[in-house]
């Protein structure tokens, strides 16, 4: 099978979860900003069908949503030229992950990190929703035959997953119907580390409110917390290699090099050998400089709720122009009387 026959197109989401945080911004949405161009046709998801895989308060789902929404188009995201919206308002997302749901195999499922570490102990309670969640991502992805996926480094298994699934249909059904695509994990923060502890990724559902700049949160915070991230005694090295061991100053020096769109050995040739005395406040202010502008864009835009829930709807009517043909040609695939007349 080839891949050339399918024209580039970018597909992501983020969960409409509350606390989007600096792992978010920096693994996904800046990213996302940077792939929009003439060249690449992008569509970019608020996936609230996968953030009720665990309970959300209906009001503060919809606030989420009006509020990433608004955090994709104060990153930098234009709506006119990316198509932006809801999942919940392109049926076809969870009608092809019905499809899916009939393609990809329990042992698939049960091997997924993010299901082991979020039902962990408590399996039989969890959501079969929070279960199926990748083959809806495969669907999510695939039902645009989007080639490029950008994501951080803890989505990687499910994109492989999506792959397995695209290849076992078009295997099934002897076509050549679904592009393989690419994972895009790119940069020094792919993985953004809690800043209370450099062993665990950055999380929205971390209890302490301390592990994670929220991009809501305001200056002074900001500084705090970073002024209050766990570190380690010693002076900062001059070469990437000596961070290796320092799973806390590895963090701090990655945010500072994607923040300032320079690689971590360009940041460690200007800060090595300074303390974290010295460097916190400038991490601090670096960080201050660039969230700053985007929460503050973020709170303006939520003045105007009426406004984003027409972009929404907007972006979901474009992104329609895609999903429903695709749709309806994997239902003729699959035999479903009928689907070549809708
Ligand atoms: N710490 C991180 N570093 C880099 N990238 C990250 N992403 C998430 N956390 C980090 C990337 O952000 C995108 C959207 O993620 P999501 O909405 O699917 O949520 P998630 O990965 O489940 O994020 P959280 O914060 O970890 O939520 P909880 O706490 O609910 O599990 C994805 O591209 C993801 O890789």
């Amino acid at each position: 099978m080839t891949e050339s026959k399918f024209t580039p197109r970018v597909f992501s989401g983020i969960q409409p979860s509350g606390n989007l945080h600096l792992g978010n911004y920096l693994g996904a949405l800046k990213r996302f900003v940077d792939m929009q161009g003439p060249d690449m046709e992008t569509v970019y998801c608020m996936v609230d069908l996968h953030a009720i895989t665990v309970w959300q308060d209906p009001k503060e789902l919809m606030h989420s949503t009006r509020e990433l929404c608004a955090g994709f188009i104060a990153a930098g995201i234009n709506p006119e030229q990316s198509i932006l919206f809801n999942q919940s308002q392109v049926p076809e997302h969870a009608q092809l992950a019905w499809i899916f749901n009939c393609v990809a195999r329990m042992g698939w499922m049960q091997r997924m990190t993010q299901w082991k570490d979020k039902a962990g102990k408590n399996q039989q309670n969890a959501s079969l929703g929070l279960f199926a969640y990748p083959s809806l991502m495969a669907a999510d992805i695939l039902v645009y035959h989007a080639t490029h996926v950008p994501v951080g480094e803890d989505q990687k298994q499910h994109l492989e997953l999506t792959r397995d699934i695209a290849i076992k249909f078009n295997n099934d059904f002897g076509v050549d119907f679904f592009p393989i695509t690419e994972p895009v994990i790119e940069g020094a923060a792919t993985r953004v580390m809690s800043l209370r502890d450099g062993s665990k990724k950055m999380s929205k559902s971390d209890a302490s409110d301390m592990s994670r700049i929220n991009m809501t949160d305001d200056a002074e915070t900001i500084a705090k917390k970073i002024r209050k991230a766990k570190t380690d005694p010693d002076a900062l090295p001059s070469e990437v290699e000596g961070l290796e061991e320092r799973l806390e100053a590895r963090n701090l020096v990655n945010i500072y090099s994607a923040l300032s769109d320079q690689t971590p050995e360009q940041v460690l040739a200007e800060v090595g050998g300074k303390q974290f005395g010295e460097f916190k406040p400038m991490l601090a202010d670096l960080a201050v400089a660039k969230l700053s502008p985007i929460s503050s864009e973020m709170a303006r835009l939520m003045n105007d709720q009426a406004e984003i829930d027409r972009i929404l709807a907007r972006g979901a009517e474009r992104a329609r122009q895609i999903t429903v043909p695709i749709l309806r040609q994997t239902y003729e695939i699959v035999g479903m009387v009928g689907a070549g007349q809708n």
